[in-house]
């Protein structure tokens, strides 16, 4: 490892457990936790952090955990990378807040900039800054609305954008995200996308059937938008059939209707591209990003093309915390970090370990093994009938979790385990966290 991957945390790249999963600090606090914090906050793990950096979560027993999850893709230079360290400490020095739309500072300006040079759009763009993925979808929304004068906006089976009142319209489980939660925005449509293991449709005729829904059941002279996730994220790690994508791209140039793609997840190097988008062959109309775009600070992001952007009327875009310049600060340095440490190269070798790890550790169980990059997944079938295995699922996770790997599923039938690495995570550590996985495999 370079000094530059070091954890400022300095944490030792390695798995230690010195007492059970969970452990008595976190039991404690656990029990704290269900006197103070409601039922509806769950936690995967009931594991409480004390630090954690590089590929390790140390927690309050002293335990140290594989992190295989970065904190649901945040954290891919790490939980404590020395560049956001450094660059955080330094900025909440100076101030730690003015608001941007009353005293502005160059961070927003700068972090607007660089989402400009990367963003897998051509010509001029604007970005503007937000603090939550949800509340970068939903301003992506407005700012299409305004665009188009239209008000429907597209969305995909097995889609998540988020948990507000437009976003859990467009995100398409129930269970747990909307259940009981609505009524929901109005003006959203479900629209059948591509999972070519269980659609068996190649992208072209994916991309036709979804196109027949919208001209049936909406009409392009009503649709504001079509949003679409390249790499469905929550829904399982799903990959569209090749061509599906540029398709409907094509089809919303046609007709007027903006393309947002929702790289909340998959975006700033996750997949070892700046943008899924890239590998999908998609150039977007409006990109939303958030999670690894500031290394653990809340920010997100809108970008798009400038005469898109521009059509929103002075004012309409803003919130006080959007763009806050300690979160600013923490993303120059997450550009920084990407750039002069090598992590595209590094979630491609990611995807390389993975792949390869389930090549030698083949099991009829596993449906398929997708994903880009360090986005990657396994979808756990029933052999005999493919259909989607979440016992087994939710066992393997918990095994691998009481192991010491802290480990995420996902998926609308709830039978995927995703991986999302920080992209700092030492190669062995990486190894060891999936044997752990594979032996929860073999056992259940
Ligand atoms: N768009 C593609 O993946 C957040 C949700 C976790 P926020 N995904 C993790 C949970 O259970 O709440 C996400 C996403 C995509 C939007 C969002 C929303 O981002 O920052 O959680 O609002």
């Amino acid at each position: 490892m370079t000094d530059s991957l070091t954890p400022a945390a300095g944490l030792e790249q390695t798995r230690s457990l010195v007492t059970e999963i969970p452990g008595p600090r976190s039991r404690a606090l656990a029990a704290r936790q269900a006197e103070a914090v409601p039922a509806g906050v769950a936690t995967t793990m009931p594991v409480f952090a004390a630090r954690a950096g590089g590929g390790v979560i140390e927690d309050v027993d002293g335990n140290r955990l594989i992190d295989l999850g970065s904190g649901i893709a945040v954290t891919s230079v790490g939980a404590s990378h020395p560049r956001v360290v450094e660059a955080v400490q330094q900025q909440v020095a100076a101030f730690t807040h003015t608001c941007f739309m009353v005293t502005p500072y160059e961070g927003y300006v700068a972090v607007a900039e660089r989402l400009g040079e990367r963003a897998p759009i051509s010509g001029p763009t604007r970005s503007a800054l937000f603090n939550s993925g949800a509340e970068a979808v939903e301003n992506a929304v407005k700012v299409a609305r305004a665009h188009t004068g239209r008000q429907a906006v597209a969305a995909f089976d097995h889609a998540y954008h988020g948990r507000t009142t437009l976003t859990m319209a467009l995100t398409a489980k129930s269970m747990p995200y909307k259940h009981r939660f609505g009524p929901f925005a109005p003006e959203v449509y479900r629209v059948p996308g591509s999972y070519p293991l269980r659609d068996g449709l190649d992208g072209p005729t994916a991309a036709a059937r979804a196109i027949r829904v919208m001209e049936q059941q909406i009409g392009a002279e009503n649709l504001a938008a079509v949003i679409m996730e390249p790499i469905q994220g929550e829904g399982g790690f799903i990959v569209p059939a090749e061509g599906f994508l540029p398709a409907v791209a094509r089809w919303c140039r046609a007709h007027g209707v903006l393309f947002i793609a929702d790289e909340v997840q998959s975006g700033i190097a996750r997949t070892g591209a700046w943008f899924a988008c890239e590998a999908a062959g998609v150039e977007p109309d409006l990109l939303t990003t958030a999670k690894g775009i500031a290394g653990g600070m809340p920010l997100s992001a809108v970008t798009g093309r400038a005469e898109i952007m521009d059509a929103v009327h002075a004012g309409g875009l803003g919130g006080t915390f959007g763009g806050n310049p300690v979160a600013t600060a923490a993303s120059l340095a997450v550009f920084e970090a990407v750039e002069e440490d090598g992590l595209l190269e590094r979630a491609r070798r990611i995807e390389q370990v993975i792949r390869e790890h389930f090549e030698q550790h083949p099991d009829a169980r596993i449906g398929e093994v997708r994903g880009q990059g360090a986005m990657m997944a396994v979808e756990l079938v029933d052999p005999a009938t493919k259909q989607p295995d979440a016992a087994l699922t939710a066992a393997v996770a918990s095994a691998a979790r009481a192991a010491g790997v802290v480990l995420l599923t996902c998926g609308t039938y709830g039978n995927v385990i995703r991986f999302l690495p920080p992209l700092t995570i030492p190669e062995e550590l990486l190894r060891e966290g999936l044997a752990e996985v594979s032996a929860a495999l073999a056992a259940a």
